[in-house]
């Protein structure tokens, strides 16, 4: 058949933007920083997964890992992780359970539960002072649905419910500051391409009780649009541009553990993203990309 050209099929954006075939998910960001934050804890930890890509690493009753995994809705994690808290501190006060049987609880999250639908739970556990670790990959989307955008979508990023010339016309929440304002015990910012800071941010979590938030930002090939081999790359560059601040809250204090200096133009970070290809071509859009720079140069003004 001869298809006239309005009718001839376009090539098709990438299969995450439509939600279908098979994502490029080697080089996840998210696993990295997961990864890491097992290998330091160990085998005894309880992984309370709210709905989301990594909840696809367990297929019941199996999990790669050494420990337990729960998997609970996108909304209810922190939920489920009081329950596992309190069944656990039960077993120790009836002496069912010694305290070197004790288990360490990690929310592990999704920026969509943890911005969004799950806010409202973490919240109400900070405020109940639980004792958990929470775990969450920032990939900036809803990953496993096909890459929506989430709260934590920045600005003019496409994604597949952003596909306008301006991309996501939404800003990115700050979750670091939603945390900090409920005075947790700890909260850090992090990022798996910088793995000593991550490191030592997961021993000082580990050896504190409370709430405690390890926030990284997982680089995600198919939902940014980038091959895997440039994960670390971009997670480098989202620190030494200063998209990504790397930081700590302890003692009421908030402190930069890395320093971006001299900090680079933000176009060297979004220029690798397919997601902000728009920003570049067939034109460069100006006023957007002297909008996304003028936001982080104001936030680093700030940083004394
Ligand atoms: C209440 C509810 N709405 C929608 C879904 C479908 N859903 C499953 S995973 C997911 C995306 C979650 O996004 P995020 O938390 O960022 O995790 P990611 O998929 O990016 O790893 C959605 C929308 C769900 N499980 N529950
Ligand atoms: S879609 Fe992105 S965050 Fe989800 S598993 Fe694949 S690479 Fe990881
Ligand atoms: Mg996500």
């Amino acid at each position: 058949m001869n298809l006239t050209e309005s009718k001839r099929p376009r090539p098709l954006p990438s299969a995450h933007l439509l939600g279908t075939g098979t994502p490029r998910c080697a080089g996840c960001g998210g696993l990295e920083a997961v990864r890491e934050v097992y290998d330091l804890l160990g085998a005894r930890t309880v992984f309370v997964n709210a709905a989301g890509c990594l909840t696809l690493l367990a297929t019941y009753p199996f999990t790669p890992f050494r420990g337990s995994w729960l998997y609970t809705a996108m909304a209810s994690a922190p939920a489920g992780a009081q329950g596992v808290r309190d069944a656990l501190d039960l077993l120790l006060a009836k002496g069912r359970m010694g305290p070197e049987e004790d288990l360490e609880v990690v929310v592990l999250t999704g920026d969509g539960a943890a911005y969004g639908m799950g806010l409202s739970a973490t919240s109400s556990a900070m405020e109940r002072g639980l004792n958990f670790l929470y775990l969450c990959y920032d990939n900036e989307g809803f990953g496993n649905t096909g890459q929506q955008f989430s709260e934590a979508t920045p600005h003019a990023a496409r994604t597949a419910t952003s596909r306008g010339l301006r991309g996501f016309a939404g800003y990115k929440k700050d979750l670091f500051a939603i945390w900090t304002a409920h005075h947790p015990v700890y909260a850090a910012t992090a990022v798996g391409a910088e793995p000593l800071d991550l490191a030592r941010k997961i021993e000082k979590a580990k050896n504190l009780k409370g709430p405690r938030l390890l926030l990284t930002l997982a680089p995600c090939p198919p939902g940014w649009d980038f091959e895997p081999q440039e994960e670390v790359e971009i997670g480098k560059l989202a620190v030494r541009t200063g998209v990504w601040p790397l930081k700590e809250f302890i003692d009421g204090q908030v402190v930069h553990t890395k320093v971006p200096h001299p900090r680079l133009p933000v176009e060297k970070y979004l220029k690798k993203q397919g997601r902000f290809a728009h920003l570049f071509q067939p034109q460069r859009h100006e006023e957007l990309l002297q909008e996304i720079q003028d936001k982080v140069d104001a936030y680093w003004a700030g940083v004394s």
